[in-house]
């Protein structure tokens, strides 16, 4: 199927630059090649999106998603997590959405709270970006710029997507296969046209699942040379 574009515009647009930081880049958690997509988000900026966000990531030092933090596991091992009760007890009545337990990947210590390590990238043009900060509670893995998969806590991102009355997404960033993957999945999911930048886009994993799975769930896969991105 062709794209219709008919009805999309920076100007009912945001874009979301997912966790150019750092530690994704150069640092503890760096992402191959994350540098070399960072002229393309630059140039993406200066388009005249209604919105233009900058996500952080963003952990306490004694964060879950740290292996760590967990005596006898390595990096990279898979853990069980749960919601943590007390903001289950906590939770909407209307909130339906199942309290299923997690696999959790163990990562090496990464973005830590007022760390070098979290700041965004020297290069990444972010000066008057929005900027939404996620994995800030100790007990919950929040891979999403929206909310965390239970959805027990949010961003505010959402809100701040109505408020402007945006249409339209646009993801670019790190790690094509965690955050910017969950955030596109969730932005489909809260109703947004939701395209995904693939030539601004890299992912920790080389083998390209995340790009079917977006893609199954409605979202669409682009790239720079996509006639509304050039100009
Ligand atoms: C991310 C792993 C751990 C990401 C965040 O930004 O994709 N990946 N925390
Ligand atoms: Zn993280």
């Amino acid at each position: 199927m062709p794209l219709d574009l008919a009805h999309v515009e920076p100007s009912n647009s945001a874009i979301l630059v997912i966790d150019v930081q750092n530690d994704f880049v150069s640092g503890s958690l760096a992402v191959r090649d994350a540098e070399k997509i960072i002229d393309t988000i630059n140039a993406l900026l200066t388009l005249p999106f209604a919105l233009k966000v900058a996500t952080q990531d963003y952990h306490p030092a004694n964060h879950i998603s740290f292996a760590r933090n967990h005596a006898g596991k390595k990096e990279f091992d898979k853990i069980t997590i749960f919601p943590p009760a007390e903001l289950v007890a906590r939770r909407m009545p209307k909130d339906e959405r199942p309290l299923e337990a997690l696999e959790q990947v163990l990562w090496p210590v990464h973005c830590v709270q007022d760390t070098t390590g979290v700041a965004f990238v020297d290069g990444l043009e972010h000066e008057g970006l929005e900027v939404v900060r996620k994995g800030c509670d100790v007990g919950i893995e929040c891979y999403s710029a929206f909310e965390d998969p239970w959805g027990l806590t949010n961003t505010g991102l959402k809100d701040k997507l109505k408020n402007k009355e945006i249409s339209n997404i646009f993801v670019v960033g790190i790690a094509g296969d965690y955050c910017v993957k969950f955030t596109a999945l969730d932005a489909k999911k809260h109703g947004f046209r939701t395209f995904v930048i693939r030539d601004a886009v890299k992912s920790v994993s080389d083998e390209g699942t995340e790009w079917t799975e977006m893609t199954k769930a409605g979202v669409e896969i682009i790239d720079t040379a996509q006639e509304l991105l050039t100009s």
